[in-house]
């Protein structure tokens, strides 16, 4: 029997990739948040309401038939990362959220617990071989930045003699506006990032993480989800960490949940089902060693929610250039991947746990075709998607078919 639940990421009503796209496109639960919520701030049932509204409709007013099944993300906010002011009225927040989501039938939560940045690209639109064009995450370009347009602090410590000289050219060579799209592409925030910073808010943060290391930073997370784990437990709920992408320190600032052992110590620390992990294929296969299909064996059995992307990376350092390629490219082997999905999603029928099918989404894609007129969300194109939708598919089809398990 095939699981994975299909799944697809909408950013609300002001998404260029409608309901009725992803209809089409073969989806059968939709991820979503409530982007216009500050950070903090009680998810009303109202608002819960309204969402699920607009994602029962299609287009036209007709029914999608389609459901609300997976929050991305309600935002942890960086008092709560800190451990300071109002961290704890915003754990009341967010627990009062999750009764209210448990209230109207969702209970799969995806977070992330990444300082300052959400996920992070120098580049939106790098084109490949093909035509196509895809994100790319360029460590000379990240470095510039740094260096010499945010300008940090003890920036030059991060980076060597020649990638210093390097970035150095680079930023020379860049007119005005790749300066300025460049900034925007790092901190201004990317789709679903909970927050936009400007240069000097993101300087004001990074005093802040100047007196918490990594270690401090993960007795913050490990005490959020001893505050927030029970509640989700006794809601019935699974809350999924998502992991740091890319998955290595920037800015100077710490990064915790970048390998298997970032993993495995937060899954022991707080040793419930109801906290567990959104296992990000493209985030975490930014690094060679991590090895994926053995984490999804090792860790399976906390793995609520997927992410399959592929990235290519362009250097075997841990710290290095990437860009995303198509969900069967790149350097992540994904017929390994789904294959231990698969053995997981088994172990999980034959032990009779209701949450055997997995929801994945297809995530990011290339901008192929239409999608470089529609310029949709930023790694969120309609057809580059649904391709990768169609492979991941027939991945899974192919090897769930008895003709291939018998
Ligand atoms: C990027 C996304 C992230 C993710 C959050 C989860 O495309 O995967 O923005 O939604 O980090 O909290």
């Amino acid at each position: 029997m095939r699981d994975m639940r299909r799944t697809w990421r909408w950013f609300g009503p002001g998404d260029l990739v409608g309901i009725s796209d992803m209809l089409q496109a073969g989806v059968e639960g939709v991820v979503t948040a409530l982007h216009h919520v500050p950070t903090g701030t009680v998810w009303t049932a109202d608002e819960i309401a309204r969402r699920q509204g607009e994602v029962a409709r299609r287009g036209d007013g007709r029914p999608s038939g389609l459901v609300w099944e997976v929050v991305e993300s309600l935002p942890v906010s960086e008092d709560i990362k800190t451990r300071s002011g109002n961290w704890q009225a915003h754990i009341d927040a967010w627990t009062e959220s999750l009764r209210h989501l448990a209230d109207a039938g969702i209970s799969t939560v995806c977070y992330n617990f990444m300082p300052v940045l959400d996920w992070t690209r120098t580049d939106l639109a790098h084109e490949v071989a093909t035509g196509a064009t895809c994100m790319r995450f360029d460590l000379t370009d990240f470095a510039a930045f740094d260096l010499f347009v945010l300008e940090r602090d003890g920036a030059e410590a991060d980076y060597d003699e020649a990638l210093r000289r390097e970035a150095r050219t680079r930023f020379e060579a860049m007119d005005a506006d790749r300066r300025e799209g460049l900034a925007r592409n790092v901190v201004f925030g990317l789709p679903g990032a909970a927050e936009s910073f400007t240069l000097s808010d993101v300087r004001t943060q990074l005093g802040v993480y100047a007196e918490i290391s990594a270690e401090d930073l993960r007795a913050n997370l490990i005490a959020f989800l001893e505050a927030v784990t029970p509640v989700a437990e006794e809601l019935g709920m699974r809350l999924c960490c998502h992991p740091d992408d890319p998955p290595f320190p920037l800015l100077g600032l710490p990064r915790i949940m970048s390998t298997e052992e970032d993993y495995a110590r937060v899954m022991q620390a707080v040793p419930s089902r109801a906290s567990g992990i959104t296992f990000c294929t493209g985030s975490l296969g930014a690094r060679a060693d991590n090895d994926l299909p053995g984490m999804i064996d090792r860790l399976g059995d906390r793995i609520h929610f997927l992410h399959l992307r592929n990235v290519t990376r362009e250097s075997d350092a841990v710290r290095g250039s990437f860009h995303e390629a198509e969900h069967l490219g790149g350097d992540t082997d994904m017929v390994a991947v789904i294959a231990a999905v698969l053995r997981e999603e088994a172990r999980r029928r034959e032990a009779g746990r209701d949450d055997h099918s997995i929801p994945f989404r297809p995530d990011h894609g290339q901008d192929i075709l239409d999608d470089q007129a529609r310029k949709a969300q930023p790694g969120y194109p309609a057809i580059g998607r649904l391709k990768g939708l169609a492979e991941l598919r027939g991945i899974a089809a192919a090897l769930s078919h008895a003709e291939v398990t018998r």
